[in-house]
């Protein structure tokens, strides 16, 4: 962990009650965490828009009984070869399969990737979760 450094902010008296209200109900204990982590999500924000490296947790929940979709489905992930770190497949039920696949890359490819397969016929719930180290999102450190 860096050393921590203080900072004031001035904001208007409602936004800052405002600001209380969500913190508290989110479970914060103090204005300095939420702050905090308010800044990590808007900091990744820009990673993900600048197609900086970030990790994708993909989730899929599809139909195996439609024809060739498991194959297709697979064949993605070995063609995504070294970006995929990880895959985790549930038989759900007699249907449906649950399949967690988490890549690492650059976020437009990795987008790109969920994207393809979530619109695969026989998926039918998914969602991409990009998230990155707390490392990765400070800023470089200059070299004097
Ligand atoms: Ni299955």
């Amino acid at each position: 962990m860096t050393e921590l450094s203080r900072t004031g902010i001035s904001l208007e008296q409602d936004l800052l009650a405002g600001f209380d209200h969500l913190i508290a109900r989110r479970g914060y204990k103090n204005r300095s965490e939420a702050l905090r982590d308010l800044i990590r999500e808007a900091l990744l924000g820009e990673a993900v828009d600048s197609n900086k490296p970030v990790v994708g947790t993909l989730t899929l929940v599809y139909d195996h009984h439609v024809p060739n979709l498991s194959q297709k489905l697979t064949e993605a992930q070995h063609h995504a070869g070294a970006m995929v770190l990880a895959a985790t497949h549930v038989h759900l039920d007699h249907h449906y399969c649950l399949e967690v696949i988490i890549m690492k890359g650059r976020s437009h490819e990795i987008q790109e990737m969920a994207d393809r397969m979530l619109a695969m016929r026989g998926v039918e719930l998914g969602k991409l979760v990009l998230t990155n180290s707390g490392a990765a999102l400070r800023a470089e450190s200059h070299t004097h």
